[in-house]
């Protein structure tokens, strides 16, 4: 750009030596133009640089969220492992084990698949189901080795987790949004409250929770302590009160400072199937009448170590509410994870959630492949 200028002053002086009025006239006025031209082009250049500035920054952005997208989905496939090392152990290792010890496929091959995943919790009539249809896919593609079993056994599973066609996504677009959550005592509700309220924050949701749990003074306690860590809002009574009306206040709350999210902690500890009902029938009473307007979702949560009672209570509160959603939890304290197939294929309710620890990250969305992935 410094040459373009010599030029020009250069010209300028000839010019000048020449005398030639009409000429130097002309030549500034050219110069002019030039001058004009190139303040132009210079800005040009100012602008384009600008813009290649912010693209590059845009790039980099893109990059580095990429970068922790990646990250984060690494990371939470490590978690998941690490959350179903136990059940790996039980079922990935003791499969791995019979196909490599047979030299080939056999009904009695087919006997001791079986028995892993009945006694990995997957229940007797899903695992009949998976084994009758591993036998044909085995039979259709000619496969003799038996260790080439293993894929076909992984894809039967994923299959059979994806037979309920439904979106596993918590039920709470459009805002406002309810979550009750529900089950037996100990299953690990609060813990579950305390995770699934950072998650929602964390996505930029406002959320409330409403400790509809007052059986006991510690229950309160142990959600205000969650809702701190979470770092959102809490509306609690006392000991004692009843539960319709703190989800009641729940939802004058929820509703004056629009909240996006209302979640609702109940007590689990009813002794017969009559008081649940009665119980929760007030509780959704109470919100159909103060919250129509609200995206509702009934999350039924249950305990994986609890193995087959687990699927006995999803029956029972789902012959008492509609349950929208499954939360597994303390699928890292277990070697039979498989009770996730087994809830999703006896009981047609999508597993939505599962608890791997007792951490406030410890709870993941529930995605069929990575999950197969991680346990077989
Ligand atoms: N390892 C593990 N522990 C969990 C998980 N979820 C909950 N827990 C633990 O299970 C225990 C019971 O959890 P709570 O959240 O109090 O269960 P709850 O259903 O609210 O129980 P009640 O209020 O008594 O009805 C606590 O010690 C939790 O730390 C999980 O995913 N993994
Ligand atoms: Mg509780």
């Amino acid at each position: 750009m410094a040459k373009f200028f010599d030029i020009f002053k250069k010209k300028k002086k000839e010019n000048i030596d020449e005398e030639n009025i009409d000429e130097i006239i002309d030549e500034e006025i050219n110069e002019e133009a030039v001058y004009e031209e190139i303040d132009v082009v210079k800005d040009e250049i100012v602008e384009n640089e600008e813009i290649e500035k912010a693209r590059d920054s845009v790039i980099q952005e893109d990059d580095l969220m990429e970068q922790e997208d990646l990250e984060e989905k690494v990371d939470f496939f490590t978690k998941l492992k690490q959350g179903l090392a136990k059940t790996r152990k039980g079922m990935t290792d003791k499969i791995d084990n019979i196909l490599k010890s047979y030299g080939k496929i056999d009904e009695e091959l087919f006997d001791e698949l079986e028995e892993i995943l009945i006694t990995s919790d997957v229940g007797v009539e899903t695992t009949m189901e998976i084994i009758d249809n591993l036998k044909s896919k085995v039979k259709e593609n000619k496969i003799k080795d038996p260790t080439d079993v293993k894929k076909y056994l992984k894809e039967e599973i994923k299959c059979t987790l994806n037979k309920l066609d439904v979106d596993r996504n918590l039920n709470i677009e459009p805002s406002p949004a309810i979550i009750l959550v529900v089950g037996v005592n100990g299953v690990g509700k609060t813990t579950t409250i305390g995770k699934m309220a950072c998650n929602l924050r964390k996505d930029g949701k406002k959320v409330l929770i409403a400790a509809g749990d007052t059986f006991r003074a510690a229950a309160i306690e142990q959600l205000e302590e969650w809702a701190n860590r979470a770092n959102v809002d809490i509306v609690a009574h006392s000991e004692g009160s009843d539960p319709a009306a703190v989800i009641y206040d729940g939802i004058q709350a929820a509703k004056a400072r629009k909240c996006d999210v209302l979640i609702c902690d109940t007590a689990g500890r009813l002794h017969n199937k009559k008081n649940l009902m009665n119980e929760l029938n007030k509780i959704f009473r109470v919100v159909e009448k103060e919250y129509p307007e609200a995206t509702k979702e009934v999350l039924l949560v249950v305990d994986a170590t609890t193995g087959q009672n687990a699927i006995l209570q999803a029956k029972v509160f789902k012959e008492v509410c509609d349950i929208t959603g499954i939360v597994l939890t303390k699928l890292d304290g277990t070697a039979k994870g498989g009770v996730v197939i087994a809830l999703q294929s006896e009981l047609n309710v999508p597993v939505k959630l599962v608890g791997v620890g007792e951490g406030i990250d410890d709870l993941q969305n529930f995605e069929t492949e990575s999950f197969v992935e991680a346990i077989i």
